[in-house]
């Protein structure tokens, strides 16, 4: 009998499973029967970004927490896909930090060629995933809005790909029931003019607060203070911007912090991070996890222990993206396939928890993502997918950091050479804090120069 194998999301992670199937076929494999279910009407999972906030036209909640203008936030040399580079994909090489439609336009470059869309049911929600002990086999319910039906089949694995930057963490401090202005989470940030002019409070110290307060800034903010739990960001900020430690409350719009100092603000924007979450899913077969880069429970960072034929992808904390989500695809691939066996359920632990504990001691950013690089290492060793220079990319990701504490506002303007071509990314046309038009045809095409009457 066919194995089936269903697919939860058509993001990247779920695109890179399809990928990594369709190109063992290519080689002449026998591929199981793919089914991928996505809740949106289009594929690009975060990349795909919608306007809306909140419930979607089914009443789901919003998938996307991407916003306009959301430029990548690290050097596009650390995620190429290393079976599709950047050059075949534009036919020449392009800027290092390109704008959310045009890594989305990357992304959808690779499937279209590989022709993997009709193994894709859009506007079809996972609702239900349960394990059948008797029948060895996953019964997976989903609703299929295009056609108003539910329906229920059985399948032999579950990739879960369903992206862990969705369901808003959203923390309440005294004095927001009361807060003279508006309150929002990350994942319903849209446009930054909306704060043009304003004070505007950002709560967290990660990527989500450096970013959404640098898009502030750069659209006119009129005062940007951002706050931190733990640590501060501490890079070089403009003048209208100041860090403060954590926020304690809030009385009308005046903010009150931990140094004992105060600021009347407009908007409070909680760049708080994000939860694993997965309604579909009963206890015996969810993840449960923090934001980190080895989640326990996993072995190889993708098969639930205790029972291997649920498969994760991309529940880490990422700095590496793309293509580490394609390594875990190819190694889930083989598995599924039967070119790679797994192991018995103690070594699986004990090796999980070897890494959980090297995990535990990083300190560094250099550490934290050489960590990552060599996860992906051992998965890319391990199958056919194109060997490439994480070296390299530790590297670029090294020369990022530098450039990110060098000039915040203008490490975009920085560009690299790529890992999997060799080949020097151009300069961008125009500096990114001057760049207000983030379209793909702005980004690929320099401002004409004004004609002469
Ligand atoms: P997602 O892209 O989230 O895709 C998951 C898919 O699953 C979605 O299409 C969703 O609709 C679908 N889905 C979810 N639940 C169900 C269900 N029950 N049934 C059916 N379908 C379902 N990464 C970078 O490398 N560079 C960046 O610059 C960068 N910037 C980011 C900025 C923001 C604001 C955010 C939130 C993330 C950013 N990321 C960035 C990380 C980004 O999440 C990953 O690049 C990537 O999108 C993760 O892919 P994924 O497939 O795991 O998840
Ligand atoms: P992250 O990277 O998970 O960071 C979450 C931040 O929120 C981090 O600074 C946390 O501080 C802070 N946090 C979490 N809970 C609280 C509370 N209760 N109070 C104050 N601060 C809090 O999420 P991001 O959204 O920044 O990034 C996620 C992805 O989106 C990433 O891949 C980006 O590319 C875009 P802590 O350090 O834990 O004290």
């Amino acid at each position: 009998m066919t194995l089936r194998v269903a697919i939860i999301g058509a993001g990247p992670c779920g695109l890179a499973q399809l990928r990594a199937f369709q190109s063992a076929k290519e080689g002449g494999a026998d591929i199981p029967e793919l089914v991928c279910f996505e809740k949106q009407k289009d594929w690009g999972g975060m990349w795909n970004y919608t306007w809306r906030t909140g419930l979607d036209e089914h009443g789901e909640p919003v998938h996307g927490s991407m916003y306009r203008y959301l430029w990548s936030n690290g050097p596009k040399e650390c995620l190429e896909f290393a079976d599709y580079s950047f050059d075949e994909h534009f036919g020449r090489p392009i800027a290092s930090y390109p704008p959310r439609e045009v890594l989305w336009d990357y992304i959808q470059g690779r499937v279209l060629k590989a022709g993997v869309r009709p193994y894709i049911r859009f506007e079809t929600v996972v609702r239900r995933v349960e394990w059948i002990e008797e029948r060895q086999r996953f019964a997976v319910s989903v609703h299929d809005y295009a056609n108003d039906v539910s329906e229920t089949a059985e399948f032999d694995y579950v990739v879960n790909a369903c992206g862990h930057f969705s369901t808003p963490n959203v923390p309440e401090l005294p004095g927001f029931q009361s807060f003279g202005g508006r309150i929002l989470h990350a994942h319903d940030f849209r446009d930054a003019l909306e704060f043009k002019g304003k004070d505007v409070l950002i709560v967290g110290a990660s990527y989500s607060a450096e970013d959404i307060g640098s898009q502030c800034y750069k659209y006119g903010a009129r005062s940007i203070t951002s706050c931190y739990r733990s640590e501060p960001m501490a890079y070089r900020w403009p003048a209208n911007w100041e860090e403060k430690p954590m926020l304690l409350k809030v009385e009308g719009k005046m903010a009150y912090f931990a140094d004992g100092s105060h600021k009347s603000i407009d908007a409070i924007i909680l760049c708080t991070g994000y939860q694993h979450h997965f309604p579909f899913l009963p206890d015996s077969l969810a993840l449960k996890t923090a934001n980190r880069l080895w989640p326990l429970n996993l072995y190889k960072g993708v098969f639930w222990e205790d029972n291997p034929r649920m498969i994760y992808l991309g529940m880490q904390d990422q700095w590496y993206s793309f293509n580490m989500f394609d390594a875990q695809a190819w190694y889930a691939r083989d598995v599924i396939l039967g070119r790679i066996g797994l192991p018995d359920k103690a070594s699986m632990h004990a090796e999980n928890q070897a890494w959980r504990e090297r995990e535990e001691q990083l300190q560094t950013a250099q550490e934290m993502f050489e960590y990552q690089g060599a996860y992906i290492q051992q998965l890319v060793d391990a199958t056919d997918y194109p060997s490439f220079d994480i070296a390299g990319v530790n590297r670029t990701f090294l020369q990022w950091k530098d450039d990110k504490r060098e000039d915040i506002m203008g490490y975009r303007n920085k560009s690299y050479r790529s890992l999997m071509t060799g080949s020097q990314s151009p300069q961008h046309h125009t500096p990114w804090l001057e760049a207000l038009d983030d379209s793909m045809e702005a980004y690929l095409n320099p401002p004409q120069t004004a004609k002469r009457a």
